[in-house]
């Protein structure tokens, strides 16, 4: 059962607070395993690839070869069957709407000194995407991470996914395709990462990776963090659905259950301040969830994460919504955007009953890479932005180093550093002679 709490208790405070701080993960020690892949890799590189990957995916790379070819990829993707390809193209181009709207502006405005200021935005040059295998190797995932960095200018996107015991996903190499990946590398898990952070003989290093992972993926990321960028690493994922007035219970109970069939550690909550539609919607969630084929997963998710929470009114389950800043809020109300504007810390919003997470983790656009375990207060969700970095420009006329240098020559001189104060001084004084200093 999962638990329910009513704001009104006494005690509300305290069965919220356990709730928040409720750990969902339990993230095994691989550090120093990880630690010693990456080394591996770095010293033996190809060799060790085959090597690990042999171990750990059974799979002889030797006779498959490091790289998926081109003929391998057109063998996969003809197996797709039409309609499964038209929905992948569909939900392409709607996620590269999306994103080429996001394509920062570069700035540039001349001060009353003469100062010439601004910043540019430049992509980065090479992104590697992890793509786990097995169980949670999404396609949709590969356009959410692929087509951000190709709608950034990204030069060279590099995608690696194991393939264990020689098996690959037809429509993940679809996806890759559809998305505009320029290599496919058959390897997964720390050494993948490793081989994009650091290159090998065959994979030339790149310059960000991002994607989903398991334990060793993450700990992986976290090790070539300041060698390569990445993106957050993902913990177990989180729906928050306020719901009030007419709203249908069984489509409520589908949305909580689309969450926790994803992972047994992932959470969905309900807070309504409707007692009956609150039943009503855990019943509909009983009746629904032995008819999942996932529903082993997804009844471990309710039984022990799942959450309804009562309260006096919308306002009151707005600010309890933004205390737990949700990956995925979805506001089945009367007037959704009204709620919504007073929700702050939340990674994608839905309004209103005919917007489901689930389109969104597909088709309407938004990225679906969002910040898990309450990291949407401070962090937002893999946009085009992370793929480009802004450099800032100046540029000084005479008169502007006038006006402003002895400020600086004051400061260098007050923090001892005479080398810096003498560059600006050395030009003021030419000014003062008259002469163009050169
Ligand atoms: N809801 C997941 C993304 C996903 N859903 C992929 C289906 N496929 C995390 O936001
Ligand atoms: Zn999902």
């Amino acid at each position: 059962m999962p638990v329910t709490l009513n704001t009104a208790d006494p005690d509300f405070e305290r069965g919220f607070a356990a709730m928040l701080s409720a750990k969902r993960e339990d993230s095994a020690d691989v550090g120093q395993v990880v630690a010693t892949i990456i080394a591996d890799v770095r010293a033996r590189g190809d060799a060790a690839l085959v090597e690990l990957t042999n171990r750990f995916d059974h799979n002889d790379l030797t006779t498959a070869g490091l790289r998926f070819s081109a003929a391998e990829i057109d063998a996969a993707c003809a197996q797709v069957s039409a309609d499964d390809r038209q929905a992948l193209e569909l939900a392409a181009a709607r996620i590269r709407a999306y994103h080429q709207r996001q394509l920062p502006q570069d700035a540039e405005w001349t001060d009353d000194t003469g100062a010439t200021l601004g910043w540019r935005w430049t992509p980065v040059s090479a992104a590697g995407l992890y793509v786990p295998g097995g169980q949670a190797s999404y396609p949709s995932s590969v356009l959410m991470n692929a087509i951000p960095a190709r709608v950034a200018g990204v030069e060279r996107l590099a995608v690696c996914v194991p393939t264990p015991g020689g098996e690959i996903n037809p429509l993940v190499l679809l996806a890759c395709r559809i998305a505009g990946v320029d290599e496919i590398w058959r390897i997964g898990g720390a050494q993948a990462i490793a081989a994009l952070a650091y290159g090998t003989q065959s994979i030339r290093a790149v310059d960000k990776i991002t994607g989903p992972g398991n334990a060793y993926v993450a700990a992986a990321k976290r090790q070539v963090f300041g060698r390569v960028g990445i993106d957050s690493i993902a913990g177990p994922s989180e729906v928050l659905i306020i719901a009030a007035g007419a709203q249908n219970p069984d489509w409520l109970a589908l949305d909580l259950l689309a969450q926790a069939e994803h992972d047994a550690d992932a959470q969905a909550i309900l807070i309504t301040p409707d007692p009956a539609l609150a039943e009503a919607v855990a019943e509909a969630v009983d009746r629904i969830l032995p008819t999942l084929p996932r529903a082993a997963i997804a009844g471990a998710s309710w039984r022990d994460h799942g959450t309804i929470i009562l309260t006096r009114d919308l306002s009151e389950a707005a600010a309890l919504s933004d205390r737990i800043a949700p990956e995925h809020l979805e506001l089945c109300v009367d007037d959704p955007a009204a709620l919504a504007a007073q929700v702050r810390h939340a990674g994608a919003i839905f309004l209103g009953a005919w917007t489901p997470e689930a389109a969104g983790d597909y088709v309407s656009g938004p990225n679906h890479v969002l910040p898990t375990a309450r990291s949407a207060r401070f962090s937002s969700g893999l946009s085009v932005m992370d793929f480009v970095k802004r450099s800032t420009v100046s540029a000084l006329s005479p008169g502007a180093l006038a006006a402003i240098g002895p400020a600086a020559v004051r400061l260098a001189l007050s923090e001892g550093l005479s080398a810096h104060a003498r560059s600006i001084e050395a030009r003021l004084e030419s000014l003062n002679r008259g002469k163009d200093g050169f």
